[in-house]
């Protein structure tokens, strides 16, 4: 399988190079010699991309177990104690148990992936996370066959989340994958931002990134992983089922019931930026087969 890492940048890429290569690209290009038609299709479609500041990043944020404001996971996400934390991977797996986050950084390949970040609500940005794929971590717990979901579940402490005793979500806070997307090379645990530790706000120490989903998808501080054979409940699907589906693919095709899809805002662009368009799939269309067959204006 041959994967482009269309959308997948290093930072050093962006600001050092004007290249739009990650190190595996890079050494997957020189592996079949051809390097230099993919910097020239990457340039042109990365063209102008660049990270959001670490303070943006970390100051305006969705993290509804702090608070609904997009101020209040900065202002009150420290509370959360993130050391020791272990996550449990059970169900459909041959290897189940309880990792330690030592355990499991001690056994991952921690790299750099650039990935736009657009949330539902019309407003995006660019991270610069660190982490590993997720589908590193399924193989090690080893997931049998019947396995056809994954399911995932952020913390629930109510003594450090002032935001959960508002029955906003019914908490904790669930996501869920197909498991063929969770599969996916694009598809990663975030650790770090800008080659630092993930702030809590961000949804330390361990947070899912799907970057081709809108945000609510990349579920913050994880404290469960259950591989399922059956598709598992979400937190907002559960609270608007009519807005928000399992799927969730960006698509500027499918307005949200109340505001349209089709533009999004830049965080940091300033008062007077323009709106960009959206682009299906967040432009990473390379897990467009994925749904080949699919009604997706259904399947939201
Ligand atoms: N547990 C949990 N995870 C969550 C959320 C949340 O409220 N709780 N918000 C989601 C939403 S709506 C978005 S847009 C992203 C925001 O991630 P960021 O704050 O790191 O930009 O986190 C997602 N993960
Ligand atoms: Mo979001």
């Amino acid at each position: 399988m041959a994967h482009r890492w269309k959308n997948d940048l290093t930072h050093a890429d962006v600001t050092q190079k004007g290249l739009f290569l990650n190190r595996r690209q890079i050494i997957a290009g020189l592996g079949a010699g051809s390097i230099l038609g993919a910097i020239g299709s990457r340039a042109m479609a990365q063209e102008g991309l660049e990270p959001n500041s670490y303070e943006e990043i970390t100051s305006y944020n969705n993290y509804y177990e702090f608070g609904t404001g997009k101020e209040d996971p900065a202002r009150h996400a420290d509370a959360l104690t993130t050391s020791p934390w272990s996550v449990k991977i059970d169900g459909l797996v041959d290897r189940p148990g309880d990792f330690s986050m030592e355990d499991i950084l001690g056994k991952m390949s921690v790299e750099e992936r650039i990935y736009r970040l657009r949330c539902v609500e019309a407003w995006s940005m660019v991270v610069p996370w660190n982490g590993f794929e997720l589908a590193d971590l399924l193989d090690m717990a080893g997931v049998q066959s019947s396995a056809r979901y994954v399911a995932f579940e952020t913390a629930l402490r109510p003594e450090e989340m002032p935001g959960v005793a508002y029955k906003v979500l019914d908490w904790p806070y669930v996501e869920g994958l197909r498991l063929d997307e969770a599969m996916h090379p694009l598809t990663i645990l975030a650790t770090g931002i800008y080659g630092k530790p993930i702030p809590n706000q961000n949804g330390a120490p361990l947070r899912l990134v799907v970057p081709w989903k809108y945000g609510f998808k990349s579920i913050k501080s994880i404290v469960r992983i259950t591989l399922t054979d059956t598709q598992p409940p979400t937190s907002w699907n559960k609270a608007g089922p009519g807005e928000y589906g399992f799927y969730s693919n960006v698509n500027p095709e499918v307005d949200h019931p109340r505001w349209s899809q089709a533009t999004e805002r830049m965080i940091g662009g300033g008062f007077f930026a323009k709106r960009q368009p959206t682009l299906m799939f967040n432009g990473y269309d390379e897990v467009a087969s994925l749904y080949d067959g699919m009604d997706l204006t259904q399947n939201f």
